[in-house]
């Protein structure tokens, strides 16, 4: 199997969850800077299926949506749980992901408020479902989620001790605290407009 590619900014924004991913599996992978502005207008943003990165290559496929190239290397990695209810449940929390990084987004780039209110019904989904956290791709976009809070608001989980607690055991794990030391993590930002 050759290398996969990852075709993004160099910014944490939609690719992050897909690095923590691959690095926390030690899957090999080649980062491709689509930037900047010229370079993405000209060569990649007709390419893509919907004008928008990330996206992922793997040998012929061109893969864009971040939720469905973190689904499609969920399937290929054994992080999609291990029965369809349980496929479902992890479905359901990385949607609640999604609905809050979209109010993340929308506040960076557009109108600033904080997603309190939506860090209360993720812990409650985490508290419900546990056995869907025990390993799976919603790891990796919920961890780089709250980072991004807590870089935002140092105390915004001191109110949520298990988010808070499974922020710190998940940055913890060697493949991440490796990754998390190298200059490419270091020197990105986490947004593309320098608001983080
Ligand atoms: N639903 C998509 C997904 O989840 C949304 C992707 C998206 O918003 O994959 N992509 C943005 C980049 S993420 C995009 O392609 C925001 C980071 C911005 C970093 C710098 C942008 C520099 C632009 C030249 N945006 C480019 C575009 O829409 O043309």
């Amino acid at each position: 199997m050759g290398k996969y590619q990852l075709i993004y900014f160099p910014v944490r924004g939609r690719g992050e969850n897909i690095r923590l991913l691959l690095n926390d599996n030690g899957v090999d992978y080649e980062e491709v800077n689509c930037g900047p502005r010229e370079t993405w207008l000209k060569e990649y943003k007709p390419q893509m299926a919907f004008g928008q990165a990330p996206c992922l290559k793997d040998g012929e496929l061109s893969l864009v949506q971040s939720n469905a190239i973190l689904r499609y290397l969920a399937r290929k990695h054994g992080l999609y749980g291990s029965s369809d209810v349980e496929a479902t449940m992890i479905d359901i929390l990385n949607d609640g992901v999604e609905d809050l990084r979209k109010q993340y987004t929308t506040m960076i780039y557009t109108n600033y408020f904080f997603p309190q209110p939506y860090q209360m019904s993720l812990e409650i989904l985490y508290n419900k479902f546990p056995p869907t956290f025990q390993r799976s791709f919603v790891d990796y976009n919920l961890m780089d989620l709250l980072d991004a809070l807590q870089t935002l608001s140092s105390t915004c989980l001191e109110n949520f001790p298990t988010l808070a607690s499974f922020l710190q055991v998940n940055m913890a794990k060697p493949n991440i605290a490796k990754y998390r030391e190298t200059e490419p993590f270091k020197t990105r930002p986490i947004n593309g407009n320098g608001k983080q």
